[in-house]
């Protein structure tokens, strides 16, 4: 393993319904991932329930924007996609920009959350914050067998 690639690592990526409610949206964006070089190990449509949505993001249940946040991922289906690869998971969220798209269009124009945003919360996209994330969240989506596969 070549040191100064980085470590790989896996990582989950959401594309949110506002997405999904645009096919050709996800195409172009699903080509762009696979032309970066990381590596999409699975994929899978989901729509979840509110016990789901809240469960995955149970981190922020006090939140001003919980309510919010659970009614939009409940509003339609996402594109979980199990990302892998050298440095992945701080490679998508640099991808996607910070939170706040209107903030992002002044700031970085290019990145994700800025060319597709909507609001501080429809933005569009997440991604896994850190190793210990990124395990919890693949295995709420994907199953710990799979899991297990993706960081083989
Ligand atoms: P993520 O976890 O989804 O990658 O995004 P993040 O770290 O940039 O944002 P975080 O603070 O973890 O918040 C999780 C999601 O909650 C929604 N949100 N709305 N001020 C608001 O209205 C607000 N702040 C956050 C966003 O959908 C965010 O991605
Ligand atoms: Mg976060």
């Amino acid at each position: 393993l070549n040191q100064s690639a980085g470590a790989l690592e896996a990582t989950l990526a959401l594309l949110k319904p506002d997405i999904l409610a645009n096919p050709a949206f996800v195409d172009s964006i699903i080509n762009d991932i696979q032309n970066s070089g990381m590596k999409i190990a699975l994929r899978k449509q989901v729509f979840w329930t509110q016990g789901q949505a809240e469960q995955f993001y149970a981190e922020h249940r006090r939140r001003f924007f919980f309510d919010r946040l659970v009614k939009y991922m409940t509003s339609g289906p996402v594109e979980a996609i199990a990302l892998s690869g050298p440095n992945v998971i701080s490679w998508w969220r640099q991808k996607m920009g910070a939170t706040r798209p209107a903030q992002m269009r002044m700031t970085n124009p290019t990145c994700l959350r800025a060319r597709y945003g909507l609001t501080d919360t429809r933005n569009s996209f997440h991604g896994s914050d850190s190793v210990e994330s990124a395990k919890r969240e693949l295995v709420f989506v994907f199953g710990q067998p799979a899991y297990k596969q993706i960081i083989l």
